[in-house]
């Protein structure tokens, strides 16, 4: 039995890995167990801000680890957002159902209506649900009106236009994500109560939920094997 769950925790460990990551404007950080967190955990602004057109389309791009998943980006005009309460309730970008992997979107922060300015310091924040709960990246920006940005972080391929981007569920902010499933504290048992927690909490996300039923279901699977062998 104790060999079955130390097998458990070890076959389950890779659910945690990357969720996804934010790639452009810079994240604050990135801590695969932290991403749960209100901005991935990273509570202080970047000491370096990234700069960012005020006017335009330009890109955010990440890498998401999951099948698909709901995705919506905030934004904060205070320079030191602690909680939801700081981010504005127009987000830059409505959520979005997006793919599994590298992947962009288009922010034209002068059409947010937002009142930004030349040196307007705003912080986005990700949000990300690819079935395992909400999973949070924030980037502190300086908008600037005579900004390109590197001539390589064009996106031509914006998910979000996509036909199939049409998000079917909002998360609810807050929401806290199961990637206590990946928890070494618990056994493939607490992993599955964990999974399934997630999955009452959030509903319509069925796919992502079917995926990470499959992960927890294999992982089983190999335990399975992983006991017989023992
Ligand atoms: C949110 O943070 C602000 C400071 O940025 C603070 O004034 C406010 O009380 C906080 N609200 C909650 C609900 O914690
Ligand atoms: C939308 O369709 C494209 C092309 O088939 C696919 O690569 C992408 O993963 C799909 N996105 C979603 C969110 O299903
Ligand atoms: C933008 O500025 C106008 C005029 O000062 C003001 O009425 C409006 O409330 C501001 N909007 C926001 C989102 O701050
Ligand atoms: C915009 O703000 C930046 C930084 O404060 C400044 O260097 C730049 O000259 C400003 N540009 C314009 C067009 O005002
Ligand atoms: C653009 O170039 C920078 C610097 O070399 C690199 O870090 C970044 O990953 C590149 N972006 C893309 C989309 O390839
Ligand atoms: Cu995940």
């Amino acid at each position: 039995m104790f060999a079955s769950q130390i097998l458990a925790s070890l076959l389950l460990a890779p659910l945690a890995l990357a969720h996804y990551t934010l790639e452009y404007p810079t994240a604050r950080g990135f801590i695969d167990e932290e991403e749960v967190n209100f901005c991935g955990g990273f509570a202080q602004p970047s000491s370096t801000r990234t700069s960012f057109p005020l006017s335009g389309n330009a890109p955010v791009r990440w890498d998401s680890h999951h099948a698909i998943g709901t995705v919506g980006i905030y934004i904060s005009t205070s320079t030191n957002p602690s909680n939801w309460s700081d981010f504005s309730t127009t987000m830059a970008k409505s959520w979005f159902t997006g793919p599994n992997g590298a992947a962009c979107t288009n922010i034209d922060m002068s059409k947010l209506n937002m009142n930004l300015t030349n040196g307007s310091l705003v912080t986005i924040q990700m949000v990300a649900n690819g079935g395992d709960g909400n999973l949070y990246q924030c980037s502190d920006l300086i908008l600037l009106s005579d900004y390109t940005v590197p001539s390589n972080e064009t996106c031509a391929t914006d998910v979000a236009l996509a036909a199939n981007a049409t998000a079917t569920a909002t998360p609810s902010l807050g929401q806290s994500a199961s990637a206590k499933a990946s928890s070494t504290s618990g056994g493939a048992t607490s992993a599955v109560a964990s999974a399934s927690s997630s999955a009452a909490a959030s509903a319509g996300q069925k796919v992502g939920v079917a995926s990470m039923g499959a992960w927890v279901g294999m992982g089983l699977a190999l335990v399975g094997a992983g006991v017989a062998v023992l």
